[in-house]
């Protein structure tokens, strides 16, 4: 799921991400970007092959804050439908058909600053502390390309003394398995170094040096979003779709999605609660006979949980 506010080209950066196939496209491409504003949030699938594991993967756009749209109108929309996932998939889980669920749940939400504040304003703090414990959130700075390497630098690191300060709970890379690699392991703590990603995206493909390349021109030359010294694009996406999805679902599946059930949970077993003494006022002494079988159940998992 991409989240930000409107304008820092979330949707654009998901089509360079995911959906615009480069290699396929032999046409020579326009140059007018085709991105409109986003208005409802929108899922986008998409069959990936990644390490030879075909996966499919729901990409989830929504509309950003800004004139039209306030921030607690997106923080609400997107935070209801990560609820909407939990939820179908609890109700899927204690089906009939519990070996056969589609996993819909939003295992990674992208937020976006903006590249021309000095870190976290107000309002993104407010959307993170609604979405950090539903949600893994990576952090992303947009539009990249407008910044100098040396304010990249003080931007990245206003920005992680913001969220240590705030205590906003971001996506955290896991150690490293000590028997990996040298190799892996000097990609993996370049990874974790880069975070927030500074990110440029761009639904054009121009002509570089005779190569095919997705940029943006700009009258003093291009900017290549896949090229590693012009943005944290490409480590961005190895982690997304390669070295981290795993770990990203299983967050969620152990943190977030355990978070929801317990509170699910609850609800069910204060309303066995607020049900059984009902039912003691109205039954009188034989009370304990009319108690049913899944009422008893509940109590037990209510005790389990309290
Ligand atoms: N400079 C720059 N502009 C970008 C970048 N990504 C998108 N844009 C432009 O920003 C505008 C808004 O992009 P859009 O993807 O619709 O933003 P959204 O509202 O966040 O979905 C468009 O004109 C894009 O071409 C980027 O990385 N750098
Ligand atoms: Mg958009």
């Amino acid at each position: 799921m991409v989240c930000g506010e409107t304008g820092l080209g979330k949707s654009t950066l998901i089509n360079s991400l995911f959906l615009g196939d480069l290699y396929k496209d032999r046409r020579i491409p326009d140059a007018i970007d085709r991105i409109e504003k986003t208005t409802t949030i929108e899922k986008k699938t998409m069959d990936i092959e990644e390490r030879g594991v075909r996966l499919r993967l729901n990409i989830i756009d929504t509309p950003g804050f800004g004139d039209a749209v306030n921030c607690e109108d997106t923080w609400k929309a997107c935070s209801a439908y990560i609820d909407e996932q939990f939820r179908q998939y609890f109700t899927d889980e204690s089906g009939l058909n519990r070996k056969n669920i589609q996993d819909n749940r939003v295992h990674c939400c992208l937020y976006f600053i903006p590249p021309y504040g000095h870190g976290l304003r107000q309002m993104d703090l407010e959307v993170l502390k609604r979405l950090h414990r539903k949600v893994n959130i990576v952090p992303v700075i947009a539009k990249a390309d407008t910044l100098t390497s040396q304010e990249v630098r003080k931007l990245k690191e206003n920005i992680l003394a913001d969220i240590e300060e705030h205590e906003i709970q971001i996506y955290q890379f896991p150690d490293c398995d000590s028997d990996e690699d040298e190799e892996f392991k000097q990609q993996d703590k370049e990874l974790k170094a880069c975070v927030p990603f500074a990110v440029i995206g761009s639904s054009t493909v121009l002509e570089v040096a005779g190569r095919k390349v997705r940029g943006r021109q700009y009258p003093w030359g291009v900017v290549e979003v896949e090229n590693p010294k012009h943005s944290d694009f490409v480590k961005l996406r190895t982690m997304l779709i390669s070295t981290h999805m795993q770990d990203l679902k299983d967050v969620t599946q152990d943190v977030h999605y355990e978070n929801f059930r317990a509170q699910c949970i609850s609800q069910i077993s204060q309303q066995a609660i607020r049900e059984r003494s009902k039912l003691k006022r109205d039954s009188g002494p034989h009370f304990e006979n009319s108690i049913s079988d899944t009422d008893r159940l509940l109590l037990q998992k209510d005790e389990e949980v309290s």
